[in-house]
Formats: C-alpha cells, sequence, structure tokens
C-alpha cells in the first residue's frame, strides 16, 4: 500500500521513508503541506497519511481539514495519521476535531508506528470492500443504478470545466418479459449477466456502464464523438442480437433497443438522461432492434 508522508524536515523525512519501506509500505513523499495537496490531488488513490503537525505554509492541520472538505462525498475514506510534537490535550482536540484519525508523538518508536498504520490499513480495506458492495449490482458486477449516475454527475462535472462534451446510452432489453414468461427468471438473470458481459467487453476504458434498471443499463461516454458513440452502440446491438445466448441446455436470443444523447452546454444529469430515454422510446416505438440518437 501506498502511503503519503508530509513532513518538512528532510531528516524526519528519509528516517520516515526507511521505516515505511522497512515495513513493506511503498512511501510517497511531500516536502510541506501544499506539495501534499498537490501529490493527493493528482493521486486521488493515495488513502494512508502520515502529516507532520508544524509544516511551514499549509501545516498539518490545514491539509487535515482540507482534504476532510474535499473528499467528503467520496467513498474512498482518506485515514489520517498526524506526528506531533505536542500532546496537551487542547492540542490533540483541535487535531481530531480538524479530522485526524490516531496521531503518534515524536519521538516515535519502529513500533508504534507500525501498529498504528497497520489499524490504519485495516479501516482502509474495510472500506474498501465495503465500496465495492455498495457501488457494484450483484446479479451483473457492473455499477449500480446509485454509482453509475454518482459517476454520470461526476464526469459532466469534469467535462463542462473542460468545455467537452459527454454522451451518455440507455440501453434496454426488448419484450424481455416474455424471456421469464418463456424460460424463467433465472434463465432471465442468465440472460441478464450474459448481456453486461458483451456490454463491457464492446467499451472501452474510458468508458462507464451500470444497471440502472430491471433490463435496462446506461453507458456513459466522457469526450463523446457522436459518430464513435452510434459505432460503438451498434456494435453492441449485434453483439448481443447477432448470437443467441447459452442458457443450458438451451439458447436464448434477444435483442436491444439503444437511446443515444449528447451533451448540451448547461447540460443537466436529468436533461441527458431524459433525452437518451426518448430516443430509446423512439427506438421501441419504431420497431426495437436498433439505436436511435
Ligand atoms: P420492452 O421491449 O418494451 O422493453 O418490453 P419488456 O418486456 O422488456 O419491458 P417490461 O418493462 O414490460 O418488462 C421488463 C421485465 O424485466 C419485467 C421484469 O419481470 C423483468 N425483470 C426486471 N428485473 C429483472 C431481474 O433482475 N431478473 C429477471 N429475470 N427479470 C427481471
Ligand atoms: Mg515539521
Ligand atoms: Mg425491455
Ligand atoms: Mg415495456
Ligand atoms: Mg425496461
Amino acid at each position: 500500500m501506498r502511503v503519503l508522508i508530509a513532513e518538512d524536515a528532510a531528516v524526519n523525512r528519509k528516517v520516515l521513508q526507511d521505516m515505511l519501506t522497512e515495513m513493506g509500505y511503498e512511501p510517497v513523499l511531500a516536502r510541506d503541506g501544499n506539495e501534499a495537496m498537490q501529490v493527493l490531488q493528482q493521486d486521488e488513490s493515495l488513502q494512508l497519511i502520515i502529516l507532520d503537525w508544524v509544516m511551514p505554509g499549509m501545516s498539518g492541520l490545514d491539509v487535515c481539514r482540507v482534504i476532510r472538505h474535499q473528499w467528503q462525498e467520496e467513498y474512498d475514506y482518506k485515514y489520517i495519521l498526524m506526528l506531533t510534537g505536542k500532546n496537551r490535550e487542547d492540542d490533540l482536540t483541535e487535531g481530531f476535531e480538524a479530522g485526524a484519525d490516531d496521531y503518534v508523538v515524536k519521538p516515535f518508536g519502529y513500533n508504534d508506528l507500525k501498529m498504528r498504520l497497520k489499524a490504519g490499513q485495516r479501516i482502509i480495506e474495510m472500506n474498501n470492500k465495503l465500496k465495492i458492495l455498495a457501488t457494484r449490482d450483484t446479479l451483473t458486477g457492473l455499477y449500480n443504478r446509485q454509482a453509475i449516475l454518482g459517476c454520470l454527475g461526476h464526469e459532466l462535472a469534469k467535462m463542462k470545466k473542460k468545455k467537452l462534451k459527454i454522451a451518455v446510452a440507455m440501453l434496454d432489453i426488448d419484450h424481455f418479459k416474455s424471456v421469464n414468461d418463456t424460460y424463467g427468471h433465472l434463465a432471465g438473470d442468465c440472460v441478464l449477466g450474459e448481456t453486461a458481459r458483451r456490454i463491457q467487453y464492446a467499451l472501452s476504458r474510458e468508458s462507464f456502464v451500470g444497471r440502472v434498471g430491471g433490463e435496462e443499463f446506461l453507458i456513459i461516454f466522457p469526450q463523446a464523438d457522436e459518430q464513435t458513440v452510434i459505432a460503438v452502440c451498434e456494435n453492441i446491438r449485434k453483439l448481443i442480437g447477432d448470437t443467441a445466448i447459452s442458457v443450458f441446455p438451451i439458447k436464448i436470443s434477444i435483442t436491444i433497443s439503444i437511446g443515444v444523447a449528447t451533451s448540451d452546454e448547461d447540460e443537466t444529469l436529468d436533461g441527458l438522461i431524459s433525452r437518451a430515454d426518448s430516443a430509446l422510446y423512439t427506438g421501441k416505438r419504431q420497431g426495437r432492434d436498433r439505436v436511435v440518437f
């Protein structure tokens, strides 16, 4: 696990670096609070953080407050261990109020630090397990409704800043009710699983996909170029419609309809989704098994 160390004194930084390496962590170094923030902005995957209390510019307490404020909505918990020469009760209250999870008093021993990092690592690992449970659809392994909508909000905000377009596709299995009625719910579940696999197979790493309803999927294409998005959706439609899905001992043929929409200026999440939805329902009305833009 990678650990951010923010410490202004070069000697202490080196000691910490050596200790953490010895413990099996991968230390990432910052010389003060501002640098620590820069590192965190660039690499949001850093979750275990050691902050020196007294540093020039942004102090450890300042960094702590900004971290708690900035990532409060995120599912990836950042565990903060403060390094302090102080252990007066009111200082510690201030540290915990700023958002610290734990502290060690300088000069600290190897084992003290090791045990406290271990506790932090345990919390982060539990957090990450719960995050997967909270954001995944158990049947298909795709993002669940809440997660893919959260992701769309995030991507929309990002794209607006960069003044780029984003596209979404709403995908719905045609006459899925009759699959259940004919072959049973369990077979229907297998069809959903295989449909999800084929969608993922067709998508590039930049795209996101989630299951937003029973047999309905939402795909997000950041930095969309319309022709590419339509081509990818056509490919998905063929991948699913052209080869029957094997649910031993039978084969089930399905088709899907897809509605695509791209973002305008000042796009809202609801506006974008509702345009993709109406494109989808145009496709249904026109006879299904098609991509409508
Ligand atoms: P359309 O082409 O208009 O979309 O018709 P449809 O039959 O696909 O649409 P409708 O909304 O009438 O039915 C959707 C069906 O999806 C009804 C429901 O039983 C089924 N369904 C929803 N969630 C699940 C699930 O998790 N597993 C299974 N097996 N079926 C599901
Ligand atoms: Mg210092
Ligand atoms: Mg349907
Ligand atoms: Mg319907
Ligand atoms: Mg539906």
